[in-house]
Parts: C-alpha cells; sequence; structure tokens
C-alpha cells in the first residue's frame, strides 16, 4: 500500500481576494502544509484555463457568473473568469509548501471542456494521464485536501473511487462554494461513491 496526498487547486483565485474566492479558502494553507510531512507522495492539482474559456461566463453573451448553461457534456456551471494560464490569480497561495510535490497536474486547459476532476475533464472520459502516473507508482491510496469541496474535491474524489483507489476526503482541509445545496450534494455522492470522509 501506498498513499498519496493529492492538494486540490489551492491557488489565488480560490481565495479571499480571488476572482472566484471560495469562503475561508486560505485557513486550509497550514494544515495542508502540515500535512505533508506524514506522506511519501505529494501531488499537487492546478486549475489553469485560457483566457475565454468555455466555463467563463463572459464567453456565452447574456449569461452571468453562476448560471448554468448546457455544453454538448452535460450541464456546466458558468464562473467568473479565474485561474487564467499564467495569471497571479493561477498561481498557488503564496503560503503554501509547494517543494514537496512530486507531480503537478494542470487541468481545465482545453478550451471547450472544464476540467474540475484530476482524473477526467467534465465530458467525464478524456483523461487527464493521472490515473496513469499514480497506478505505474504503484498508489493505492489517496487522500484529498482543498478547494474547492463540492466541485474539484468531489469529482475527483468520486472518479477516484471509480477508478478503484481507497479514498480519503479531509474535510477540515478543504473549503466548499456551497451553490444551490452543492456541498450536500457532494457529501452525498462521495458517500455513495465510496469515498471516506473524515475531519
Ligand atoms: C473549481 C470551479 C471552477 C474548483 C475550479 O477548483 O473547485 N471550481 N473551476
Ligand atoms: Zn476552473
Amino acid at each position: 500500500m501506498t498513499q498519496a496526498l493529492i492538494v486540490i487547486d489551492v491557488q489565488n483565485d480560490f481565495c479571499p481576494g480571488g476572482a472566484l474566492a471560495v469562503p475561508e479558502g486560505d485557513q486550509i494553507v497550514p494544515g495542508i502544509n502540515a500535512l505533508m510531512a506524514e506522506y511519501p507522495v505529494v501531488i499537487l492539482t492546478q486549475d489553469w484555463h485560457p483566457a475565454g474559456h468555455s466555463s467563463f461566463a463572459s464567453s456565452h453573451g447574456g449569461k452571468a457568473p453562476y448560471d448554468m448553461t448546457q455544453m454538448p457534456y452535460g450541464p456546466q456551471v458558468l464562473w467568473p473568469d479565474h485561474c487564467i494560464q499564467g495569471s497571479i490569480g493561477a498561481q498557488f497561495h503564496a503560503d503554501l509548501t509547494t517543494d514537496r510535490a512530486d507531480l503537478i497536474i494542470r487541468k481545465g486547459f482545453n478550451p471547450a471542456i472544464d476540467s474540475y476532476s484530476a482524473f477526467f475533464e467534465n465530458d467525464h472520459s478524456t483523461p487527464t494521464g493521472l490515473e496513469g502516473y499514480l497506478k505505474t507508482r504503484g498508489i493505492t491510496d489517496l487522500t484529498m485536501v482543498g478547494l474547492a469541496t463540492d466541485f474539484c474535491v468531489n469529482f475527483s474524489a468520486v472518479d477516484a473511487a471509480k477508478l478503484g483507489f481507497s479514498v480519503t476526503v479531509r474535510s477540515d482541509l478543504c473549503r466548499a462554494i456551497d451553490l444551490d445545496g452543492s456541498l450536500a450534494a457532494a457529501r452525498t455522492g462521495m458517500q455513495e461513491a465510496g469515498v471516506h470522509i473524515i475531519g
């Protein structure tokens, strides 16, 4: 059994003051840094969108942030412009320890498809490559922390469980956006997928 800590999207735009700020998003940083010491493998993910990305409300005439739209792959929340490749907002929070990361996986770079999950784009079929990376390294157990509980952590945890990993989410080291009950739905979905939620 080999364990990895997956730190999801602890980036400036998801922290207070950022473009898509998650309440208290910055408060989890010290705890995540401390937790890294307990894992032999640490992986970071980074939301990484080109300007004009299809998940941005600004790319859809007449739509406002947090409206829904229909994409070829299903319903999609439209977001404020965030985590644009190379921007300050896309950088990791300045206090996050990044030195321990064996791998930084970027996602959401396909202009036409959002990617909440670290494993698959939102079409649920285009892989990011993370599954192969973990399996070829013999990693079987994943602990996930980061932002946001109800979107990228949720999608990553559920996909990982479906792929056969043992998955634990440390909810004390995550924070949520919570749109229209999305946090409660995410918790139920993760539990149904066999994800262990602790903290
Ligand atoms: C995320 C919305 C849009 C996340 C990323 O990291 O949870 N949420 N892009
Ligand atoms: Zn995004």
